[in-house]
Protein backbone atom coordinates (compact mmCIF):
# COMPACT_ATOMS: atom_id res chain seq x y z
CA UNK A 1 0.00 0.00 0.00
CA UNK A 2 1.42 3.46 -0.70
CA UNK A 3 1.22 6.13 2.15
CA UNK A 4 -1.00 8.37 0.02
CA UNK A 5 -3.67 5.74 0.38
CA UNK A 6 -3.20 5.44 4.17
CA UNK A 7 -5.29 7.98 5.61
CA UNK A 8 -8.23 7.37 3.49
CA UNK A 9 -8.71 3.54 4.50
CA UNK A 10 -7.50 4.56 8.21
CA UNK A 11 -10.60 7.34 7.50
CA UNK A 12 -12.62 4.30 6.06
CA UNK A 13 -12.45 2.29 8.67
CA UNK A 14 -13.30 4.58 11.61
CA UNK A 15 -16.49 5.53 9.77
CA UNK A 16 -17.52 1.50 9.05
CA UNK A 17 -16.31 -0.05 12.43
CA UNK A 18 -19.13 -0.87 14.43
CA UNK A 19 -18.18 0.70 17.95
CA UNK A 20 -19.36 -0.83 21.57
CA UNK A 21 -19.38 1.87 23.89
CA UNK A 22 -18.23 -0.01 27.67
CA UNK A 23 -19.17 3.12 30.13
CA UNK A 24 -22.10 5.97 29.60
CA UNK A 25 -24.71 7.00 31.93
CA UNK A 26 -27.47 6.58 29.07
CA UNK A 27 -30.52 4.50 30.09
CA UNK A 28 -32.95 3.44 26.61
CA UNK A 29 -35.93 5.90 26.33
CA UNK A 30 -38.06 3.44 27.79
CA UNK A 31 -36.74 4.35 30.98
CA UNK A 32 -39.07 7.96 30.56
CA UNK A 33 -37.64 9.68 33.79
CA UNK A 34 -33.93 8.55 32.84
CA UNK A 35 -33.62 9.28 29.45
CA UNK A 36 -31.72 12.10 28.47
CA UNK A 37 -31.89 13.97 25.23
CA UNK A 38 -31.75 17.56 23.04
CA UNK A 39 -30.80 21.46 23.78
CA UNK A 40 -31.65 21.77 27.16
CA UNK A 41 -30.04 18.53 28.47
CA UNK A 42 -27.17 19.09 26.39
CA UNK A 43 -26.14 22.89 27.66
CA UNK A 44 -27.16 21.68 31.20
CA UNK A 45 -24.20 19.12 31.57
CA UNK A 46 -21.77 19.56 34.08
CA UNK A 47 -18.84 20.05 32.59
CA UNK A 48 -20.53 23.00 31.08
CA UNK A 49 -21.63 24.04 34.65
CA UNK A 50 -18.46 24.13 36.01
CA UNK A 51 -17.21 26.31 33.24
CA UNK A 52 -20.09 28.62 33.61
CA UNK A 53 -19.38 29.04 37.12
CA UNK A 54 -15.76 29.70 36.99
CA UNK A 55 -15.83 32.21 33.97
CA UNK A 56 -18.87 34.19 34.97
CA UNK A 57 -19.91 35.79 37.48
CA UNK A 58 -23.08 33.89 38.08
CA UNK A 59 -24.38 33.55 41.73
CA UNK A 60 -24.53 29.73 41.88
CA UNK A 61 -27.14 29.06 44.19
CA UNK A 62 -29.66 31.17 42.54
CA UNK A 63 -28.76 29.35 38.93
CA UNK A 64 -28.90 26.03 40.62
CA UNK A 65 -32.66 27.00 41.64
CA UNK A 66 -33.78 27.47 38.13
CA UNK A 67 -35.56 25.44 35.92
CA UNK A 68 -33.54 23.51 33.17
CA UNK A 69 -34.69 25.72 30.37
CA UNK A 70 -33.58 28.84 31.96
CA UNK A 71 -30.01 27.52 33.17
CA UNK A 72 -29.31 26.65 29.02
CA UNK A 73 -30.38 30.05 28.01
CA UNK A 74 -27.79 31.31 30.44
CA UNK A 75 -25.24 28.58 29.44
CA UNK A 76 -25.54 29.41 25.59
CA UNK A 77 -25.13 33.05 26.35
CA UNK A 78 -22.41 33.46 28.75
CA UNK A 79 -19.95 30.22 27.02
CA UNK A 80 -21.25 30.73 23.32
CA UNK A 81 -22.57 34.58 23.09
CA UNK A 82 -20.95 36.04 24.76
CA UNK A 83 -17.68 33.98 24.97
CA UNK A 84 -15.93 31.75 22.38
CA UNK A 85 -16.73 28.40 22.78
CA UNK A 86 -13.48 26.89 22.48
CA UNK A 87 -13.16 24.44 25.41
CA UNK A 88 -14.19 20.73 24.40
CA UNK A 89 -17.22 20.69 26.20
CA UNK A 90 -18.11 23.57 24.41
CA UNK A 91 -16.84 22.48 20.92
CA UNK A 92 -18.99 19.14 21.78
CA UNK A 93 -22.30 20.96 21.10
CA UNK A 94 -21.25 22.98 18.20
CA UNK A 95 -20.56 19.55 16.68
CA UNK A 96 -23.47 18.02 17.46
CA UNK A 97 -25.28 21.11 16.21
CA UNK A 98 -23.41 21.21 12.80
CA UNK A 99 -24.11 17.28 12.80
CA UNK A 100 -27.67 18.15 12.32
CA UNK A 101 -26.68 21.09 10.16
CA UNK A 102 -27.94 23.89 12.65
CA UNK A 103 -26.85 27.18 12.02
CA UNK A 104 -25.83 29.11 15.54
CA UNK A 105 -23.72 32.33 14.48
CA UNK A 106 -25.12 34.79 16.81
CA UNK A 107 -28.58 33.11 17.32
CA UNK A 108 -30.37 32.90 20.34
CA UNK A 109 -30.48 29.96 22.62
CA UNK A 110 -34.65 30.13 21.50
CA UNK A 111 -33.52 30.62 17.81
CA UNK A 112 -31.22 27.27 18.21
CA UNK A 113 -33.45 25.36 20.02
CA UNK A 114 -36.43 25.93 17.88
CA UNK A 115 -34.32 24.44 14.51
CA UNK A 116 -33.66 21.19 16.70
CA UNK A 117 -37.00 21.10 17.93
CA UNK A 118 -38.01 21.03 13.86
CA UNK A 119 -35.57 17.67 14.05
CA UNK A 120 -37.54 14.68 14.53
CA UNK A 121 -35.02 12.08 15.73
CA UNK A 122 -34.73 9.30 18.12
CA UNK A 123 -31.93 7.60 19.92
CA UNK A 124 -31.62 4.63 16.90
CA UNK A 125 -30.63 8.02 15.06
CA UNK A 126 -27.67 8.85 17.05
CA UNK A 127 -26.53 5.45 17.24
CA UNK A 128 -26.79 4.46 13.68
CA UNK A 129 -24.78 8.22 13.06
CA UNK A 130 -22.08 6.85 14.91
CA UNK A 131 -22.34 3.76 14.43
CA UNK A 132 -22.80 2.27 17.86
CA UNK A 133 -23.88 -0.95 18.34
CA UNK A 134 -24.02 -1.17 22.53
CA UNK A 135 -23.61 1.55 25.21
CA UNK A 136 -22.88 -0.30 28.73
CA UNK A 137 -25.62 1.83 31.31
CA UNK A 138 -24.11 2.69 35.12
CA UNK A 139 -27.28 0.92 36.75
CA UNK A 140 -27.51 1.43 40.26
CA UNK A 141 -28.97 -1.00 42.19
CA UNK A 142 -29.33 0.30 45.49
CA UNK A 143 -31.34 3.65 43.49
CA UNK A 144 -34.23 2.18 43.25
CA UNK A 145 -36.16 4.32 41.20
CA UNK A 146 -33.25 3.81 38.84
CA UNK A 147 -33.56 -0.11 39.37
CA UNK A 148 -37.12 -0.09 38.23
CA UNK A 149 -35.61 -0.03 34.35
CA UNK A 150 -34.88 -3.89 35.02
CA UNK A 151 -38.94 -4.21 35.61
CA UNK A 152 -40.14 -3.43 31.99
CA UNK A 153 -39.79 -5.92 29.57
CA UNK A 154 -40.00 -3.30 26.86
CA UNK A 155 -36.47 -2.03 25.87
CA UNK A 156 -33.53 -3.57 23.77
CA UNK A 157 -31.12 -5.17 26.19
CA UNK A 158 -28.58 -5.70 23.31
CA UNK A 159 -28.17 -2.12 22.60
CA UNK A 160 -28.30 -0.79 26.46
CA UNK A 161 -25.94 -3.31 27.92
CA UNK A 162 -26.48 -3.34 32.21
CA UNK A 163 -23.43 -2.74 34.63
CA UNK A 164 -23.97 -2.71 38.85
CA UNK A 165 -22.43 0.26 39.68
CA UNK A 166 -22.01 -0.35 43.45
CA UNK A 167 -20.11 3.57 44.60
CA UNK A 168 -23.45 3.36 47.09
CA UNK A 169 -21.48 0.05 48.98
CA UNK A 170 -18.53 2.73 49.32
CA UNK A 171 -20.00 6.00 50.44
CA UNK A 172 -23.90 4.66 51.97
CA UNK A 173 -22.94 1.24 52.91
CA UNK A 174 -25.57 1.17 55.90
CA UNK A 175 -28.47 2.44 53.93
CA UNK A 176 -27.57 -0.23 51.11
CA UNK A 177 -27.58 -2.96 53.66
CA UNK A 178 -31.17 -1.70 54.86
CA UNK A 179 -32.01 -2.03 51.16
CA UNK A 180 -30.40 -5.22 50.17
CA UNK A 181 -31.96 -6.97 53.19
CA UNK A 182 -35.69 -5.53 52.71
CA UNK A 183 -35.36 -6.49 49.32
CA UNK A 184 -34.53 -10.28 50.49
CA UNK A 185 -36.32 -10.19 53.70
CA UNK A 186 -33.54 -10.92 55.43
CA UNK A 187 -33.32 -11.48 58.83
CA UNK A 188 -29.84 -12.15 59.45
CA UNK A 189 -28.06 -8.25 59.13
CA UNK A 190 -24.85 -9.61 58.23
CA UNK A 191 -23.02 -8.09 55.30
CA UNK A 192 -23.42 -11.33 53.30
CA UNK A 193 -27.42 -10.21 52.65
CA UNK A 194 -26.00 -7.52 50.18
CA UNK A 195 -24.03 -10.39 48.08
CA UNK A 196 -27.40 -12.12 48.14
CA UNK A 197 -29.07 -9.06 47.11
CA UNK A 198 -26.24 -8.01 44.12
CA UNK A 199 -27.03 -11.58 42.96
CA UNK A 200 -30.56 -11.27 42.49
CA UNK A 201 -29.98 -8.33 41.05
CA UNK A 202 -27.49 -9.80 39.02
CA UNK A 203 -30.16 -12.39 37.65
CA UNK A 204 -32.87 -9.42 36.83
CA UNK A 205 -30.38 -7.62 34.76
CA UNK A 206 -27.73 -9.46 33.49
CA UNK A 207 -24.80 -6.63 34.09
CA UNK A 208 -21.50 -7.23 32.03
CA UNK A 209 -19.49 -6.41 34.98
CA UNK A 210 -19.40 -4.42 38.31
CA UNK A 211 -18.23 -1.15 38.43
CA UNK A 212 -16.55 1.26 41.49
CA UNK A 213 -15.31 4.74 41.30
CA UNK A 214 -13.01 5.20 44.10
CA UNK A 215 -10.52 7.50 45.86
CA UNK A 216 -7.06 6.30 47.57
CA UNK A 217 -9.21 5.34 50.77
CA UNK A 218 -11.85 3.74 49.54
CA UNK A 219 -9.47 1.78 46.89
CA UNK A 220 -7.12 0.84 50.18
CA UNK A 221 -10.17 -0.55 51.55
CA UNK A 222 -10.72 -2.37 49.09
CA UNK A 223 -7.73 -4.78 49.58
CA UNK A 224 -8.16 -5.26 53.35
CA UNK A 225 -12.04 -5.48 53.98
CA UNK A 226 -13.25 -9.22 54.05
CA UNK A 227 -16.59 -7.55 52.56
CA UNK A 228 -14.82 -6.83 49.53
CA UNK A 229 -13.07 -10.24 49.50
CA UNK A 230 -16.37 -11.85 49.65
CA UNK A 231 -18.00 -9.62 46.67
CA UNK A 232 -14.27 -10.48 44.62
CA UNK A 233 -14.92 -14.03 45.57
CA UNK A 234 -18.58 -13.57 43.73
CA UNK A 235 -17.35 -11.86 41.08
CA UNK A 236 -14.72 -14.68 39.97
CA UNK A 237 -17.53 -17.03 40.17
CA UNK A 238 -19.81 -15.38 38.43
CA UNK A 239 -16.93 -14.79 36.19
CA UNK A 240 -18.22 -10.67 36.21
CA UNK A 241 -15.18 -8.22 35.63
CA UNK A 242 -14.87 -5.75 38.05
CA UNK A 243 -14.41 -1.95 36.34
CA UNK A 244 -12.43 0.41 38.77
CA UNK A 245 -12.32 4.25 37.54
CA UNK A 246 -9.81 5.33 40.17
CA UNK A 247 -8.48 8.83 41.67
CA UNK A 248 -11.32 10.58 41.99
CA UNK A 249 -12.32 12.79 44.18
CA UNK A 250 -16.01 13.63 44.79
CA UNK A 251 -17.35 17.13 45.89
CA UNK A 252 -13.81 19.22 45.58
CA UNK A 253 -16.42 22.19 45.52
CA UNK A 254 -19.90 20.92 47.04
CA UNK A 255 -22.08 24.36 45.81
CA UNK A 256 -21.30 22.87 41.96
CA UNK A 257 -22.75 19.63 42.75
CA UNK A 258 -22.13 17.05 39.90
CA UNK A 259 -20.21 19.89 38.51
CA UNK A 260 -17.68 20.04 41.88
CA UNK A 261 -16.07 16.67 41.20
CA UNK A 262 -12.29 16.72 41.21
CA UNK A 263 -9.25 14.68 40.93
CA UNK A 264 -7.74 12.59 43.87
CA UNK A 265 -4.70 10.37 44.73
CA UNK A 266 -4.80 7.02 44.05
CA UNK A 267 -1.49 3.83 44.73
CA UNK A 268 -1.29 2.03 42.25
CA UNK A 269 1.25 0.06 43.69
CA UNK A 270 -2.39 -1.08 45.10
CA UNK A 271 -3.85 -2.24 41.91
CA UNK A 272 -0.91 -3.98 41.57
CA UNK A 273 -1.46 -6.03 44.70
CA UNK A 274 -5.23 -6.73 43.93
CA UNK A 275 -4.20 -8.13 40.44
CA UNK A 276 -1.62 -10.65 42.00
CA UNK A 277 -3.98 -11.03 45.05
CA UNK A 278 -6.94 -11.88 43.10
CA UNK A 279 -5.44 -13.78 39.76
CA UNK A 280 -9.00 -15.20 39.09
CA UNK A 281 -11.02 -12.09 38.70
CA UNK A 282 -10.81 -9.80 36.01
CA UNK A 283 -10.03 -5.60 36.55
CA UNK A 284 -11.68 -3.18 33.81
CA UNK A 285 -9.21 0.37 34.78
CA UNK A 286 -8.90 3.94 33.94
CA UNK A 287 -7.48 6.68 36.10
CA UNK A 288 -8.64 10.06 35.86
CA UNK A 289 -5.26 11.62 36.48
CA UNK A 290 -2.24 12.33 33.69
CA UNK A 291 -0.05 11.68 36.94
CA UNK A 292 -1.26 7.88 36.78
CA UNK A 293 -1.47 6.98 33.15
CA UNK A 294 2.18 5.68 32.58
CA UNK A 295 2.21 3.85 35.51
CA UNK A 296 -1.01 2.48 34.73
CA UNK A 297 -0.12 1.02 31.29
CA UNK A 298 3.05 -0.59 32.78
CA UNK A 299 0.69 -2.45 34.59
CA UNK A 300 -0.85 -3.26 32.02
CA UNK A 301 1.84 -4.95 30.58
CA UNK A 302 2.75 -7.00 34.03
CA UNK A 303 -1.46 -8.20 34.64
CA UNK A 304 -2.95 -10.38 32.45
CA UNK A 305 -6.30 -9.90 34.49
CA UNK A 306 -5.80 -6.35 34.05
CA UNK A 307 -7.02 -4.12 30.59
CA UNK A 308 -7.01 -0.49 30.40
CA UNK A 309 -9.67 1.60 29.46
CA UNK A 310 -10.95 4.91 27.85
CA UNK A 311 -9.89 8.59 28.37
CA UNK A 312 -12.22 9.18 31.54
CA UNK A 313 -13.65 13.11 32.25
CA UNK A 314 -10.99 15.34 32.66
CA UNK A 315 -8.54 13.04 31.10
CA UNK A 316 -10.84 13.13 27.51
CA UNK A 317 -9.29 15.93 26.08
CA UNK A 318 -7.50 16.24 22.76
CA UNK A 319 -4.18 17.97 23.86
CA UNK A 320 -3.74 14.62 26.73
CA UNK A 321 -5.18 12.01 24.25
CA UNK A 322 -2.77 12.21 21.71
CA UNK A 323 0.48 11.58 23.95
CA UNK A 324 -1.38 9.16 26.11
CA UNK A 325 -2.36 6.77 23.32
CA UNK A 326 0.81 6.78 21.77
CA UNK A 327 2.25 6.27 24.92
CA UNK A 328 -0.25 2.85 25.22
CA UNK A 329 0.44 1.88 21.79
CA UNK A 330 3.84 1.69 22.14
CA UNK A 331 3.79 0.20 25.74
CA UNK A 332 0.68 -2.41 24.66
CA UNK A 333 0.47 -2.52 21.04
CA UNK A 334 -3.00 -2.35 20.41
CA UNK A 335 -4.44 -4.35 23.73
CA UNK A 336 -6.21 -1.87 25.20
CA UNK A 337 -10.28 -0.78 25.11
CA UNK A 338 -9.45 2.63 23.26
CA UNK A 339 -12.19 4.73 24.38
CA UNK A 340 -15.64 5.12 25.79
CA UNK A 341 -18.15 8.17 25.92
CA UNK A 342 -19.47 8.74 29.51
CA UNK A 343 -21.82 10.09 27.54
CA UNK A 344 -24.89 11.25 29.82
CA UNK A 345 -27.03 12.86 27.15
CA UNK A 346 -28.07 10.56 24.29
CA UNK A 347 -26.79 13.37 21.66
CA UNK A 348 -23.12 13.27 23.10
CA UNK A 349 -22.75 9.92 21.52
CA UNK A 350 -22.17 11.89 18.09
CA UNK A 351 -19.23 14.63 19.39
CA UNK A 352 -17.88 11.80 22.28
CA UNK A 353 -16.86 9.18 19.42
CA UNK A 354 -16.19 11.85 16.73
CA UNK A 355 -13.56 13.78 18.48
CA UNK A 356 -12.13 10.36 19.48
CA UNK A 357 -11.54 8.99 16.21
CA UNK A 358 -10.17 12.35 14.88
CA UNK A 359 -6.93 11.41 17.05
CA UNK A 360 -7.03 7.66 16.27
CA UNK A 361 -6.87 8.66 12.86
CA UNK A 362 -3.91 10.77 12.93
CA UNK A 363 -2.21 8.23 15.67
CA UNK A 364 -2.33 5.42 14.04
CA UNK A 365 -1.47 7.07 10.29
CA UNK A 366 1.61 7.79 12.12
CA UNK A 367 2.31 4.33 13.37
CA UNK A 368 1.63 2.78 10.20
CA UNK A 369 3.65 5.16 7.74
CA UNK A 370 6.63 4.01 10.65
CA UNK A 371 5.88 0.52 9.67
CA UNK A 372 5.26 0.80 6.27
CA UNK A 373 8.66 2.47 5.92
CA UNK A 374 10.06 -0.97 7.78
CA UNK A 375 8.64 -2.70 4.94
CA UNK A 376 5.51 -3.95 7.12
CA UNK A 377 2.60 -4.59 4.55
CA UNK A 378 -0.20 -2.84 5.68
CA UNK A 379 -3.80 -3.45 3.79
CA UNK A 380 -7.13 -3.01 4.20
CA UNK A 381 -8.20 -5.73 6.38
CA UNK A 382 -5.16 -5.33 8.98
CA UNK A 383 -6.55 -1.48 9.22
CA UNK A 384 -10.18 -2.79 9.55
CA UNK A 385 -8.80 -5.42 12.43
CA UNK A 386 -7.10 -3.21 14.32
CA UNK A 387 -9.98 -0.59 14.45
CA UNK A 388 -12.17 -3.19 15.44
CA UNK A 389 -9.99 -4.37 18.08
CA UNK A 390 -9.67 -0.96 19.70
CA UNK A 391 -13.16 0.10 19.64
CA UNK A 392 -15.14 -3.23 19.72
CA UNK A 393 -13.77 -6.71 20.24
CA UNK A 394 -10.99 -6.13 22.54
CA UNK A 395 -13.42 -5.04 24.95
CA UNK A 396 -16.21 -7.60 24.18
CA UNK A 397 -13.40 -10.37 24.45
CA UNK A 398 -12.03 -9.26 27.37
CA UNK A 399 -15.78 -8.45 29.07
CA UNK A 400 -16.89 -12.68 27.20
CA UNK A 401 -19.81 -10.85 25.55
CA UNK A 402 -21.03 -11.29 22.33
O1 LIG B 1 -17.98 8.03 38.08
C1 LIG B 1 -18.33 8.18 36.90
O2 LIG B 1 -18.94 7.32 36.24
C2 LIG B 1 -18.02 9.51 36.23
O3 LIG B 1 -17.91 9.30 34.86
C3 LIG B 1 -19.14 10.49 36.54
O4 LIG B 1 -19.31 10.56 37.94
C4 LIG B 1 -18.82 11.87 35.99
O5 LIG B 1 -19.78 12.79 36.49
C5 LIG B 1 -18.90 11.90 34.50
O6 LIG B 1 -19.96 11.76 33.94
C6 LIG B 1 -17.69 12.12 33.79
O7 LIG B 1 -17.64 12.12 32.55
ZN1 LIG C 1 -19.04 7.82 34.16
Amino acid sequence: MKKSELLSLISYSLENVKIFDIHTHLFPPEHKNFFLMGIDELLNYHYLIAELFVTSDINVKKFNSLTKKEKAEIVWNELFVKRTPISEACKGILTILKNFSITFENKNYSEVKAQLNKIEYKDDNIFKKSNITSVVMTNNPFDLDEWSLFNNPNWDRKKYRASLRLDNLINEFDKSLNIAQKSISSKSNTPSDIIEYLEVCRNESNPIYVALSLDNASFKNLLISDFWFNVLEWLSEKKLPMSLMLGVKRRVNKDFGEAGDGIGDIELKDLSKLCSTFPNNKFLVTCLSLNDQHELTVLGRKHPNLKIFGFWWFMNQPSIIKPVLKMRIDLLGLAFIAQHSDARITDQLIYKWSHFKKILSSTLHEYYEDLLDNNFLITKDIIQRDVDKLLNSNAKDFLSVD
